[in-house]
């Protein structure tokens, strides 16, 4: 499912919209996939609070969404872009791949959240795209 020329500047076109807002975006994404996915909580047993308004959960999505936007600069090679990261949650953090799935779930929700107008049903498709393929390439250091 690789990601065409058009997929590409429609994820790029989106991004300039979703940028300035993309520390909430990341924050609500977070704080949603700790609440309606719970377990996923257990990654971050050591935070005192992993409510959607917990101060963490919102600065570790902004995190998030700032390594996202890296990913979009990256886009035609996610896999290099993504290397470290991959290493890092696969061998010190030890997250399961399948979770990467149902962050990008919730991103993608919270986007069109924000951006309702943007989010037509083309935007849809491209962004769906990108995150499966950032998805794939957070997975690849795995194996
Ligand atoms: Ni993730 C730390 C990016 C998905 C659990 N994660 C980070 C950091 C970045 C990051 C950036 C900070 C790295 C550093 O300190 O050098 N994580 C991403 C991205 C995705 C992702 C781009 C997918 C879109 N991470 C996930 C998922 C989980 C996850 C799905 C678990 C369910 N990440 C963590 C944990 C940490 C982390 C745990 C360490 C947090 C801390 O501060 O203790």
């Amino acid at each position: 499912m690789s990601l065409s020329g058009k997929d590409k500047s429609v994820v790029k076109a989106f991004w300039d919209k979703v940028a300035p807002k993309s520390a909430d975006i990341g924050g609500e994404a977070l704080g949603r996939m700790l609440t309606a996915y719970p377990q996923t909580k257990t990654y971050f047993s050591h935070w005192s609070d992993l409510s959607p308004s917990s101060p963490q959960v919102k600065k570790h999505g902004a995190t998030i969404m700032a390594a996202v936007g890296d990913a979009v600069a990256s886009i035609d090679d996610l896999t290099g872009a993504l290397s470290k990261l991959s290493e890092l949650h696969a061998f010190k953090l030890r997250v399961d791949p399948a979770n990467f799935r149902i962050l990008a779930h919730n991103l993608i929700l919270v986007m069109a959240m924000y951006f309702p107008a943007d989010f037509t049903p083309e935007v849809h498709v491209s962004v769906d795209k990108f995150l499966q393929n950032l998805a794939q390439a957070l997975a690849e250091r795995y194996r």
